[in-house]
């Protein structure tokens, strides 16, 4: 087993896997911008090295002072997190490389879904369904062939995007070459890379995505699904398990076929498999749309509904154990998580700023992951997450409640937070009725400004 995890991110997150780390007695290293010397972050880990200026690009992004860090200090792993360099292949490989234990997935598998047409391959090699598409488009005449024999609408997305960067919906012929080519532009100037592939549009689907583990002796598991439908400009809001829009034998079918999937790629660590969603058509009208090799913002929904410590788990797997379970889990009750950022809650504008006072709310099924305290600066470099609201309840009528009453107890002072947002969120009926997709809160602001 490896001793001392070097931690590669910085927030709530870095907290998580200190706390996960100091429950297995390993020992922690973070690492921190000059931005964050009073992070907690800092405080909480064993050490801390300074990895470089504000900007993400000259530290948490920074490879070569990472890894650094790992040797001055002699970590012997390397966790990261979510966002940042989580996803990148060459970084897992340069930690690998370097003799230090990736706590992740083979970089080879992250390198597999990083490409979108390729992961889309391999998905439906191993029967998971997919949109009709098309793999990489090398002509303008492929594309119309493709639209002609798919139909509009169409969506645009670029091979090496993701999290809804880079796509364009096409309505129809009129404008769709024109729009390709401003993809490719796109793609090219976001990712360095210009492919682009169209698919199937599906208007207003739902985003559920299914928990998946895999261990290094060749087992695998599901751990239930999340919905995550309720989403502004692809930043999730809102997450809960289970999903209401599922039915029991549709729930074990789109779990069953995500277990499949992954024993047939050999995925190792933790991960999860995003489908799309299409209830119009029918029970199992689901499809997939991409696969995350990290550890997720909303993997606490999860272990609130199945008691199972999921960072915990990826240390033990990238250490060589077992699964610590056996057989599929059985969810308990329902769990919800609402994300508090840093905004204002009408525009939406980020909020950075000193926090002068904090209240963060307690009792029965509640949970709060965060990293601010009263007198912490929210530096203006990097997301806005304040902190994760999660709140459990034997069914979804009591995590509503719950979630309302701690959402109550909330305060942040001295900079703007979504708070009030959430408070009206919740107290929408079509969310208090389960009766949402992807065009929710789009709708729902929509409303709040006819109405002011
Ligand atoms: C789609 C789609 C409709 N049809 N693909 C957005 C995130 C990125 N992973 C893919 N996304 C979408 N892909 C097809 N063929 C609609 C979206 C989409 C979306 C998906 C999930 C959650 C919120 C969304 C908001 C807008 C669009």
């Amino acid at each position: 087993m490896f001793k001392k995890v070097l931690i590669a991110n910085r927030g709530e997150i870095a907290l998580r896997v200190i706390r996960a780390c100091r429950e297995l007695g390993l020992k922690t290293v973070s690492v921190h911008s000059s931005a964050d010397r009073n992070a907690l972050h800092v405080r909480f880990a064993d050490e801390s090295v300074c990895i470089g200026p504000p900007p993400s690009r000259q530290s948490y992004l920074n490879i070569p002072a990472i890894i650094s860090a790992a040797e001055i200090t002699g970590a012997d792993s390397v966790h990261p997190g979510y966002g940042f360099l989580a996803e990148n292949a060459e970084f897992a490989e340069v930690v690998e490389r370097c003799g230090l234990v990736w706590i992740g997935p083979p970089p080879a598998l992250m390198r597999l879904m990083g490409d979108k047409v390729r992961a889309r391959a391999a998905m439906s090699a191993a029967g998971v369904p997919i949109l009709p598409g098309t793999g990489v488009l090398e002509t303008e005449h492929e594309a119309f062939a493709a639209a002609e024999r798919i139909g509009y609408p169409l969506i645009i997305k670029a091979t090496a995007g993701g999290g809804g960067r880079g796509m364009k919906i096409v309505e129809g012929p009129e404008r769709f070459a024109a729009q390709l080519q401003a993809a490719r532009s796109e793609a090219q100037a976001a990712f360095s890379n210009p492919d682009v592939y169209v698919e199937r549009y599906v208007n207003r689907p739902r985003h559920i995505e299914v928990q998946v583990i895999g261990d290094r002796h060749g087992q695998h598991a599901h751990l239930g699904e999340r919905e995550c439908s309720i989403q502004r400009r692809h930043q999730k809001l809102v997450e809960e398990a289970p999903s209401v829009a599922l039915t029991d034998a549709a729930r074990t079918k789109l779990c069953d076929l995500a277990v499949k999937a992954i024993r047939d790629i050999g995925y190792q660590s933790v991960g999860t498999l995003e489908f799309l969603y299409e209830p119009e058509r029918g029970d199992d009208a689901f499809y997939f749309m991409e696969m995350n090799t990290r550890i997720q913002v909303e993997h606490t929904v999860t272990e609130m509904v199945t008691g199972l410590d999921l960072v915990r788990e990826q240390l033990l797997i990238a250490a060589g154990d077992k699964l610590s379970f056996e057989g599929p889990l059985k969810p308990r009750g329902h769990s919800i998580e609402v994300r508090i950022n840093a905004e204002d809650p009408v525009t939406f504008a980020p909020w950075p700023g000193k926090i002068t006072a904090v209240h963060i709310p307690g009792g029965l099924g509640v949970r709060v992951d965060t990293h601010i305290y009263s007198q912490y600066e929210v530096p203006p470099h990097y997301d806005s997450l304040l902190a994760k609201l999660i709140v459990h309840g034997t069914d979804r009528p009591a995590a509503v409640c719950r979630l309302r009453r701690a959402l109550d107890e909330f305060v942040i002072e001295g900079i703007r937070s979504n708070v009030a947002f959430h408070r009206r969120l919740v107290a929408h009926p079509d969310f208090v009725a389960g009766n949402f997709d992807t065009g929710f809160i789009a709708r729902m602001t929509a409303e709040q400004d006819r109405a002011a």
